[in-house]
């Protein structure tokens, strides 16, 4: 029973310790994830590499909350007081090309993060459905740069059910793809 006992405080402690050096080295990695810049690129007729001061000049998009919960239903705190601006508008400044009529209904928006973390989006979605009003890169918390554990840019979808999937932390690059004939 005593025995018992202590090994179960052992392996408290171990986990305790393992804990901590995993969030060390979380901090640690998330400076080298940082990203400054996002490229537009793919089915676009100007394709874009943009900073944050790029950012800065299309027509602002504010959201002051954002309840974030993960894909297991855990709820992960919130965004709060965030400036970005639109998918949308991102894109339509790097114009998609669809030269036919129905080529939009056939294309995906696919955000890319600098740890290989990857989020799509239907052109239908972002363009010709609620959900698209609330899908922002943004780059300002408080008016101030975003810290290492999102990257200076980053991207969220205000408006799904669980929205820690599309918070897409440390963005790198939007890729516009017709994928299917
Ligand atoms: N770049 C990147 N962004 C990401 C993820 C990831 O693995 N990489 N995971 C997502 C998921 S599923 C969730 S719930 C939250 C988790 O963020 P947190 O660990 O800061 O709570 O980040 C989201 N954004
Ligand atoms: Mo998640």
């Amino acid at each position: 029973m005593r025995l018992k006992g202590l090994r179960i405080v052992f392996a408290v402690l171990t986990l305790g310790a393992a804990g901590t050096s995993f969030a060390a080295d979380a901090s640690s990695n998330a400076k080298d994830l940082v990203t400054t810049r996002v490229t537009v690129t793919g089915a676009v007729e100007h394709p874009l590499d943009l900073a944050v001061a790029d950012l800065g000049r299309l027509p602002p998009h504010r959201i002051t909350e954002v309840p974030l919960i993960c894909q297991s239903g855990a709820n992960r705190g919130k965004l709060e007081n965030i400036r970005g601006v639109r998918l949308r508008d991102l894109l339509d400044s790097a114009t998609i090309v669809a030269p036919d009529h129905n080529d939009v209904k056939k294309m995906v928006i696919i955000a890319t993060a600098s740890d290989g973390y990857k989020v799509v989006f239907s052109w239908s979605e972002l363009f010709n459905s609620p959900v698209g009003d609330g899908v922002v890169v943004f780059f300002e918390r408080d008016g101030m740069p975003l810290a290492d554990d999102e990257g200076r840019i980053a991207l969220v979808s205000a408006a799904d059910i669980r929205t820690g999937p599309r918070h897409v932390k440390w963005l790198q690059g939007i890729e516009v793809r017709k994928i299917v004939d």
